[in-house]
């Protein structure tokens, strides 16, 4: 009995076996992309690599965070205000010299302890020059008397500011500080640099604002240029803020 049933199960395995290789004949292969996607083999060079992850676009800061910039293109790219100001000093009257004691601009003024210290240029004079357009500001320490103090004072509260350097500290120690009335200081150019260099600063303040910068340098005898001031204020200071990290600045 316990032989008839072995040959029984045998024949009957013999059989699915036979199906299956039927089967296996008459169905068509599977396509290589399935076979691929199944993981079965490697066909046609392989198993296309999966798509790539979503890149981030945005980048949440602390609402709380104060950033610094050295590169203008960066600062840009980190503005979270509708529009930013850019005074370029193009409309003000050039004289090519130091002869005044305040200088007002479209949304800011500009001024310095020991005037007069201040001028418009329109042409490269001392290394200095425009990085925007072709007029920019001239600042001269000449009377010998440091620390120089240059202050910019904002019609409006600001959380945004930066502007270029060009020619500063390039004789002498001592770096050009900057201060805000929010508390901020930082390096805005650093001395030791060759005649003719150029220098970012920016900041932008995302827990408070200022309506005061001061620039202040200990190099007696110091002349050099600023230009491209850009200055705004995003608004939203009580909510984190989000910065599109290719280089537009997003609307609420
Ligand atoms: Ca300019
Ligand atoms: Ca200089």
């Amino acid at each position: 009995m316990q032989s008839f049933c072995r040959y029984r199960c045998f024949r009957w395995l013999v059989i699915v076996w036979m199906c299956a290789g039927a089967v296996a004949m008459i169905s068509p292969p599977l396509p290589a992309v399935e076979r691929g996607i199944l993981g079965l083999t490697e066909t046609g060079g392989g198993v296309p690599p999966p798509p790539l992850p979503p890149q981030p676009a945005v980048k949440n800061f602390d609402p709380k965070e104060t950033v610094m910039f050295t590169v203008k293109e960066a600062f840009l790219d980190a503005v979270t205000c509708r529009t930013i100001s850019l005074e370029s000093f193009e409309s003000l009257s050039a004289t090519n010299q130091i002869n005044a004691s305040t200088l007002t601009a479209a949304g800011l003024t500009v001024t310095t302890n020991n005037p007069p210290s201040l001028g418009i240029w329109n042409q490269r004079y001392q290394g200095a020059f425009a990085t925007d357009g072709t007029q920019w500001m001239g600042i001269e320490e000449n009377r010998l008397i440091v620390p120089q103090v240059i202050t910019l004072t904002f019609d409006i509260p600001i959380n945004h500011f930066g502007f270029y350097t060009t020619d500063y500290g390039d004789f002498g120690n001592g770096n050009l500080i900057f201060n805000n009335d929010a508390g901020d200081e930082a390096t805005a150019a650093s001395s030791g640099l060759p005649s003719g260099n150029r220098q970012f600063f920016g900041i932008i303040n995302s827990a408070a604002a200022f309506r005061t910068v001061t620039l202040t340098h200990s190099l007696a005898g110091e002349f050099f240029g600023i230009d491209e001031v850009y200055f705004c204020w995003d608004g939203r200071p009580d909510t984190p803020l989000r910065r599109q990290t290719s280089g537009r600045v997003i609307p609420d």
